[in-house]
């Protein structure tokens, strides 16, 4: 299974072909476009989020509500296409016409400059276009497609956010995936805790203020993941370095750590590892869950705990020093529209690029051409690991 995405954040749309998808799996623009919107709120928004309502398009590979095996194509228009035509066309222009909005200073911490000396071009606007976070509307699309497949698995996915700009929440949760994302779907930064709420809102205020932006961590939960996807035989095959790419693929972000993570460095082994019980209900399963579901590249069982950390939007109103790439002066550029803070419509993404991963360790562990196929051989291998 696999897919492409194409599109530009000020172009026509945004596009994806996912091939693979076994027949007979219930999907609805319905739920896409929920899981879409999810990602457009949070606070630390900027006014972009404002002209846009992203709704997807199912233009094949689904037929009155179910796969048919097929390719599936899926399209979000952008609604701000339309202020930016003259600049964005795929039409040829004649040599006396002047491009507007050429971008000759690349921002600090963007694709600009690396991206325009590697691919020679004297406007970045063709850099930025495509390095921009609009890019994650269409993972979401493509994650709200695998979560609805997951779901027929008994298979689900919670995210929240625990920092932003060093405001913490550092309670350890046991609450189930319902009452996760219940909790986090009322907060404006999706945040489990009502006092660490609070001190992020006013953090991504401040900065606001000061011309700032801000990063944070989030946390995604899988829970209902059979013993095995993935594999220790093979570096390429182990689901926790799949995981830990896609994630670190997510626009910003510059680390991932799974259970304890990074904490594990500090403490000994016998503080580390989870230790193995049985049970006649339950079969093998872990006292403690601090490898966050993962050993030998393989799930446990044990619920996926991922997080990942993203560095504060490096389109500032606050200026920082560049250099101008035709003049080759400094400069001190502010930025007349951006986010501040994107850290809770982040964790959306992060939820649904951790949700085509599962995905499709899923369809290489039972695969099938149909759903009902893919169910027998999933059901078969519970029991079979159950009784192990
Ligand atoms: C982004 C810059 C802003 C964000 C955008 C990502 O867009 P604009 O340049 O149009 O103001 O709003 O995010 C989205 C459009 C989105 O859908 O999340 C950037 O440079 O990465």
């Amino acid at each position: 299974m696999r897919f492409l995405t194409a599109g530009e954040s000020h172009g026509p749309q945004l596009t994806t072909i996912i091939e693979g998808l076994p027949a007979h799996l219930g999907i609805t623009a319905e739920a896409i476009n929920a899981e879409l919107k999810r990602r457009q709120g949070g606070y630390g928004r900027g006014r972009r989020m404002k002209i846009e309502t992203d709704q997807v398009q199912i233009l094949s590979g689904i037929r009155h509500g179910q796969t048919t095996g097929a390719p599936v194509a899926l399209v979000v228009q952008n609604k701000d296409w339309k202020n930016w035509q003259d600049i964005m066309g795929a039409e040829p222009i004649d040599s006396s016409q002047e491009v507007k909005k050429q971008v000759t200073r690349p921002r600090p911490g963007h694709a600009d400059l690396n991206g325009a000396i590697k691919y020679g071009h004297r406007d970045m606007r063709n850099i930025l276009e495509r390095s921009s976070a609009r890019e994650t509307t269409i993972r979401v699309a493509i994650g709200a497609v695998a979560k609805q497949f997951l779901s027929q698995f008994g298979i689900e996915i919670a995210g929240r956010v625990v920092e932003i700009g060093g405001v913490k929440d550092e309670h350890e949760y046991s609450s189930s995936i319902e009452d996760i994302r219940t909790v986090t779907e009322a907060s404006p930064v999706r945040c489990m805790d009502k006092d660490a709420e609070q001190k992020m809102i006013a953090a991504i205020d401040e900065a606001k203020n000061n011309g700032d932006s801000l990063g944070g961590v989030v946390e995604v939960i899988v829970t209902g993941v059979p013993v095995g996807l993935g594999s220790h035989v093979h570096y390429d095959r182990k689901l926790d370095a799949r995981i830990a790419m896609a994630v670190q693929s997510i626009n910003a972000f510059k680390g991932v750590e799974f259970g304890i993570g990074f904490s594990a460095a500090h403490i000994p082994g016998s503080q580390v590892h989870d230790e193995i019980i049985w049970s006649e209900d339950k079969g093998f399963t872990r006292k403690t869950n601090r490898l966050g579901g993962f050993e030998g590249g393989m799930t446990t069982g044990m619920p996926i705990v991922v997080r990942g950390v993203m560095k504060p939007i490096p389109t500032l109103y606050k200026p920082l020093q560049s250099v101008d790439i035709e003049t080759k002066e400094p400069f001190s550029a502010s930025i007349e529209r951006s986010d501040n803070c994107a850290v809770p419509a982040a964790s959306v993404v992060c939820e649904n690029v951790v949700a085509w991963e599962i995905a499709q360790a899923m369809m290489e562990k039972f695969p099938g051409d149909r759903m009902e196929e893919m169910k027998e051989a999933f059901e078969k291998y519970q029991e079979w690991a159950m009784n192990f």
